[in-house]
């Protein structure tokens, strides 16, 4: 029963919450840069793009309807980060190839849905906000860092106080009725549930219809501000309406869920992905009966969109040339200062006898990479992958582009990171240098 499915999901949660989760094992990955990064808090700077970015979002929501949560440690157990919300044992996300552990119990948030449970459990208002780091092993380019920032949002309505569905439908009902229409141009052409995004067992459709209304309707007033508040200081911008379009989605911790596209400056940008909560999270959360929505969404995308901010990397530039450009609450646009020139060089190694090219995974390159090399990498790509015909070994070359955003970059010092990422490839992966 209901009941008993709610007993043991807390008694699980309670479990995973005393788990001994310092020191290291096994599955330990996280590096020394990364452990840097945790430590920046970008956020705690009233100037920086991001935190405007994060206030001109909050600002959007009733303070007295949504609980503002910041600075949330980024080490969160397993538990909350997957199995809390749905996140099934065998989901890519999980494996070491893609998130920072700091051990079997204990990784770098990958996405602030891991504060969701704790959201939805312990504040008073029925809606929060959280902004933060996440952390997340990826490719390194222009649009993709190692760590960036999210915000997650939630809103969640109780039958308490109701005798019927009509009743807490009208409820709803009643809260989206107060929430400013937008003005803006909505494609829409999803249906609020269908067999590829259904809606759950346990609710009625009336209540899933109503809770997708208030989701809906809530992200686009907030779209709708933002974008054209900024467009209005801008003489240039277009004064065509704001375009948004709805799109199916899937996310373990929600159903039906969709995603929230933009029309800016030419291309569609991808927003917020939401969708109704899975009641299955709110059973973790100790409250069985409540409905709600909840939506998650990259700062650093939109961050760079409305600042004009080309690289991903600049956000955590030290560099006063960046750093002194941006004022608290200031929406205004960066101006790029002078690019240096970048080298590349090429690392081409066999991999140890009876190892498959599918054994070394990018992103353990990418580590050492950057552990060696910090943000004077700009790129980091595969260009070549071959078999002997002979011997059956594995050969992979790998093309490293090296540039500062804060100075020309001469050769002895390229030649000494080449050297320090072919003694690291030696010892960690025990490749064959060519
Ligand atoms: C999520 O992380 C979900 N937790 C969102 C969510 C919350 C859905 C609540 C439903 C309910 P996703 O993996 O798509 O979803 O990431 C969300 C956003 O993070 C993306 O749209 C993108 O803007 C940003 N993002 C993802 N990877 C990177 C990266 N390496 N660098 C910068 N931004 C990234
Ligand atoms: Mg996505």
């Amino acid at each position: 029963s209901t009941r008993q499915l709610f007993k043991s999901t807390l008694a699980r949660n309670e479990e995973a919450r005393r788990e001994d989760i310092s020191g290291t094992d096994e599955w330990t990955n996280i590096t020394p840069t990364i452990e840097r990064l945790t430590n920046r808090k970008l956020l705690s700077n009233p100037a920086h793009p991001l935190t405007t970015l994060r206030d001109i979002i909050f600002s959007k929501f009733p303070e007295q309807e949504y609980t503002r949560a910041n600075f949330l440690n980024p080490r969160v157990s397993v538990y909350e980060n997957f199995d809390s919300l749905n996140i099934t044992p065998d989901h890519v996300s999980r494996s070491k190839t893609d998130t920072y552990y700091l051990n079997k119990h204990k990784v770098l948030r990958t996405h602030t849905s891991a504060h969701q449970v704790e959201s939805f459990r312990v504040y008073p208002t029925p809606g929060f906000l959280i902004a933060a780091d996440v952390y997340r092993r990826d490719e390194i380019d222009r649009s993709h860092y190692p760590a960036f920032h999210q915000m997650e949002g939630g809103r969640w309505w109780s039958p308490e106080g109701t005798t019927s569905v009509k009743e807490l439908v009208a409820k709803i009902d009643a809260d989206t009725a107060k929430i400013p229409t937008s003005g803006i141009q909505i494609v829409d052409d999803t249906l609020p549930f269908h067999a590829g995004n259904p809606k759950q067992d346990r609710q009625p459709p009336e209540v899933c219809i109503a809770v997708t209304n208030h989701l809906k309707r809530t992200l686009e007033m907030v779209v709708g501000e933002i974008f054209q508040d900024i467009g209005k200081g801008d003489p240039s911008a277009t004064k065509e309406p704001l375009q948004i379009r709805w799109i199916d989605a899937t996310f373990p911790f929600t159903s039906p869920s969709w995603e929230m596209e933009v029309y800016w400056q030419g291309e569609w940008l991808e927003l917020f992905g939401c969708g109704v909560t899975q009641q299955r999270v709110f059973d973790q959360a100790g409250h069985p009966e409540r409905v709600g929505w909840a939506f998650g969404v990259g700062i650093e995308r939109v961050a760079m969109v409305l600042f004009g901010i080309p690289d991903i990397r600049l956000f955590w530039s030290e560099d006063p040339r960046f750093l002194e450009q941006f004022a608290p609450g200031v929406v205004n646009t960066f101006k790029q200062f002078s690019r240096y020139p970048g080298t590349s060089r090429d690392f081409a190694f066999w991999l140890k006898d009876g190892t498959s090219p599918d054994q070394f995974h990018d992103n353990d390159l990418m580590d050492i990479v950057r552990e060696v090399a910090g943000d004077l990498v700009e790129n980091v790509s595969l260009i070549d992958k071959f078999t002997h015909p002979k011997t059956k070994r594995n050969s992979l070359c790998y093309r490293v582009l090296f540039q500062s955003m804060e100075r020309t970059l001469n050769n002895d010092e390229i030649n000494v990171l080449q050297d320090n990422i072919r003694e690291s490839l030696k010892i960690k992966f025990a490749v064959e240098l060519r």
